[in-house]
């Protein structure tokens, strides 16, 4: 790759020479505007492979931006070749997908997508109303989980401290007794830190649910044999960091039931990303059957959403949006998500006005 750096007499000027002298292909990657003229340092990307591609979305996503916020985006002039190849038509759309953090080669999935979005439909690439747009989106998430993780018989919430655990449990079971389901019992393995238990043993006093704490390593398979009438069997695990190696791997051996019981990683949306992703791996020798996010009202960006089931190509089961235990959890759908994602919901899943 060559680095050139190109002046003109404004940033568009200077554009125009990159294109003439490197090719549609160039790389740019810094403008600098002064008194004296402009300055764009590309880089001449032609004969790069296609790995280069992602990094020349970026740029070029960075350059609609300014673009964008010079307000440069009606139809170019003819004649003119300032030409963003991501089109000013899908600008609305990327820019949306970028601010919320969603990862740029799944944001190149969805411009090619809509690319090719047909002519006739009204404004087929419009974020906030276009059903096209929302199967784009959703498109990018995995769907349903395996069905042998439906049949298990306990679903258990493993996942870092402090994730909601325990809250979605409880929230699961609000749910489940107002819908009328009284066979399912919850278990908690997290019953040595001091008030670790209270949320669970409160709602499974005020539910009048069944409730075992079980805490030495075989206890479990007793209190699965105690609890035999109940068909699904909720179970809380203690928080555990990235770290703690030797814990997770205890933790995975407990849980270790095949058929019998499928793992739901537990994240908080509002996580920082590269700790998400480091909490997300950390769990994945527990073969999770689906993720929870929770806090999806607290988070700032929700391109979590669909980063992460993507790349651990993992179906999203449920999402937390509160702390009220009676609502604030909904069942998840790839539509919902990408309604979240596209800004068609609130954080609190109202619909957004048009
Ligand atoms: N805002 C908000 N807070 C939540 C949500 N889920 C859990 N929390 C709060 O997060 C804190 C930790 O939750 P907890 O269930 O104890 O986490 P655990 O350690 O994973 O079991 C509590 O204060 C909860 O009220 C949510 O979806 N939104
Ligand atoms: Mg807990």
């Amino acid at each position: 790759m060559r680095l050139r750096t190109i002046r003109g007499r404004s940033v568009p000027d200077a554009l125009r020479r990159v294109q003439q002298e490197l090719g549609p292909n160039a790389l740019v990657l810094e403008t600098h505007d002064g008194d004296g003229g402009a300055e764009v340092v590309a880089a001449d990307v032609e004969r790069e492979e296609p790995a280069e591609s992602l990094m020349r979305l970026r740029a070029e996503l960075a350059l609609l931006r300014r673009e964008m916020r010079q307000g440069a985006l009606a139809p170019a002039q003819p004649g003119s070749s300032v030409l963003p190849a991501v089109l000013p038509r899908l600008a609305k759309v990327a820019e949306r997908l970028l601010d919320q953090d969603v990862r740029p080669e799944l944001l190149e999935r969805v411009l090619k997508m809509l690319r090719a979005a047909p002519e006739q439909d009204v404004d087929p690439i419009d974020p906030a109303a276009s059903d096209f747009c929302r199967a784009a989106v959703a498109g990018l998430v995995p769907g349903a989980g395996p069905a042998a993780a439906r049949r298990a018989r306990c679903h258990a919430f493993v996942g870092p401290p402090g994730a909601g655990k325990s809250t979605t449990i409880a929230k699961l079971a609000e749910q489940s007794r107002r819908a009328g389901d009284s066979s399912f019992g919850v278990i908690t393995l997290d019953a040595d830190r001091p008030g670790a238990c209270e949320v669970l043993a409160n709602c499974a006093e005020r539910l009048a649910l069944s409730y075992r704490v079980v805490r030495g390593p075989e206890d479990l398979m007793h209190a699965l044999d105690s609890l035999g009438k109940l068909t699904t069997l909720l179970v809380d695990t203690a928080g555990l960091g990235v770290r703690e190696n030797a814990s997770l791997a205890a933790l995975r051996e407990r849980l270790n039931l095949p058929q019998q019981l499928a793992a739901y990683l537990v994240l908080p949306a509002n996580m920082e990303s590269r700790a998400l992703r480091a909490c997300a791996h950390a769990f994945l020798p527990f073969a999770p059957a689906g993720l929870v996010f929770t806090k999806v009202d607290e988070a700032e960006r929700l391109g979590c959403l669909v980063n992460l089931p993507a790349e651990m190509s993992l179906p999203v089961a449920a999402l937390g949006h509160g702390r009220t235990l009676s609502g604030d959890l909904a069942r998840s759908s790839r539509n919902l998500i990408a309604d979240l994602v596209l800004g068609r919901r609130s954080r609190s899943m109202e619909a957004a006005a048009r």
